[in-house]
């Protein structure tokens, strides 16, 4: 009976988008260690609720979360991959946007997902199952869990691989007062001899035990640093103005990597430079809602911006950010600056 309350969860579960799906119990998580030795060396740099007390006894022991838990579904939703070097229109130099940040948030999307989901589950058991559901902003360690409910292995570039459905997906995970079979752990690691992602990081931030230097990841630069981008960092960047993929686009396990969940779907042209530093923040606001682009707020986005311009544009842009160095932001108008100086230094050399 339970096997098969199963089998109908995960069946709904396929429905709705998750193509993977793995229980595990609520046990603490098998590298909580881990976790603890990244945040002693200061690797998660100024994401500081990741070290606060209260997120370190959740992520410890998931029954802090919910005291009656039994059992927790893990979830995974595919994103299409980033394809190849894209210029933005008009040929002007390319943008790269990470592959989940084309379409609408997830942390939107599959949270109403979630909650079906566990309808189902309480229709099935005729009755109330206490529960929480989080994707991402909780505090669990998502991929651990998801290794021990068997959605894949860690890999070296830190993320969750599947050996059919490669990394390019969000994981979430309801924790349930249900009982409910654990699946078995993901035990192989088919990362074999292959150091392709730690090779092609360009701001070499991968560690060898499979966690990252995330002060140094061009996705924190981009994403969760609100002030000014570290000067030795900044040409190592490229053209990424949001998140990067750049570890997960050479690993060869997502070369077969299937279709995306249509949610995810670019929902607009690839952006221009030169159109994203003109952006006033109503403009900002309304092409970026919904959209997880809104996290870094346009301070931090036209930052990313003229960063990117620095590091490709040539001096056909430096009106747009001369017209940025009178910006209101002064962490735009400081990365504008050092973008006009970097153009006019290689204007200079050629
Ligand atoms: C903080 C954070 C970041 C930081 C730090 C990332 C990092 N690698 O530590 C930054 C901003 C850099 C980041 C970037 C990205 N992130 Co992020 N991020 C998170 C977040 C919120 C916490 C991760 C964390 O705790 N890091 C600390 C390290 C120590 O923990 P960990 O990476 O989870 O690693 C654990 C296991 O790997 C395990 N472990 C270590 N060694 C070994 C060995 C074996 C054999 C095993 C089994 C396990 C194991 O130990 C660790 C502790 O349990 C999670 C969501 C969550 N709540 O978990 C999303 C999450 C990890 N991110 C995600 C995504 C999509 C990304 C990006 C791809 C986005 C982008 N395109 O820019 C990049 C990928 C960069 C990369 N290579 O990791 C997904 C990953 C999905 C997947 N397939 O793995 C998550 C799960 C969000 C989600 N709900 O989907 N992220
Ligand atoms: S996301 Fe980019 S910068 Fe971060 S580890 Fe991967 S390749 Fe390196
Ligand atoms: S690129 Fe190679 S080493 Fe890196 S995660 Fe993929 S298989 Fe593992």
């Amino acid at each position: 009976m339970t096997q098969d309350l199963k089998q109908a969860i995960k069946n709904k579960a396929r429905q709705l988008g998750f193509v993977l799906t793995g229980v595990t119990l609520p046990d603490p998580p098998p590298h909580y260690a881990t976790f603890e030795n990244w945040l002693a060396q200061g690797h998660h740099g100024a994401m500081h609720y990741l070290a606060s007390e209260r997120s370190r006894q959740r992520r410890a022991d998931p029954r802090q979360i919910l005291p009656e838990c039994k059992s927790i579904l893990v979830l995974a939703t595919p994103y299409t991959p980033t394809s190849p070097f894209r210029r933005g229109d008009g040929g002007e130099v390319g943008v790269r946007v990470a592959a989940y940040a084309r379409g609408l948030d997830y942390h939107d999307v599959l949270p109403a997902r979630m909650k079906e989901l566990v309808q189902f589950i309480e229709e099935q058991v005729r009755g109330p199952v206490k529960n929480r559901w989080y994707t991402d902003s909780g505090p669990l360690l998502e991929r651990d869990l998801a290794q021990r409910a068997g959605l894949g292995w860690i890999g070296k570039n830190t993320c969750l691989i599947h050996p059919k459905h490669g990394s390019y997906f969000l994981l979430s995970e309801i924790l349930l007062d249900l009982e409910l079979a654990p699946d078995p752990p993901f035990l192989t690691d088919h990362c074999g001899s292959c150091t392709r992602c730690i090779q092609a990081c360009p701001t070499a931030c991968i560690l060898p035990d499979r966690t990252l230097d995330a002060r140094k990841c061009i996705s924190y630069l981009t994403i969760e640093l609100k002030d000014d981008i570290p000067l030795e960092l900044r040409e190592k960047i490229g053209n990424w103005a949001f998140g990067c993929d750049i570890c997960q686009m050479v690993c060869p396990w997502n070369r077969f990597a299937a279709e995306g969940d249509p949610a995810f779907e670019p929902n607009a042209p690839p952006p221009s430079p030169t159109e994203e530093l003109t952006l006033t923040p109503q403009a900002f606001n309304q092409r970026f809602k919904h959209t997880p682009i809104q996290r870094a707020r346009r301070r931090g986005y036209l930052r990313n911006i003229a960063v990117v311009l620095g590091n490709t544009g040539d001096m056909h842009h430096l009106p747009v950010l001369q017209n940025a160095l009178t910006d209101e932001e002064p962490l735009i108008r400081e990365h504008a600056q050092w973008a006009i100086e970097q153009i006019t230094k290689r204007a200079n050399s050629e």
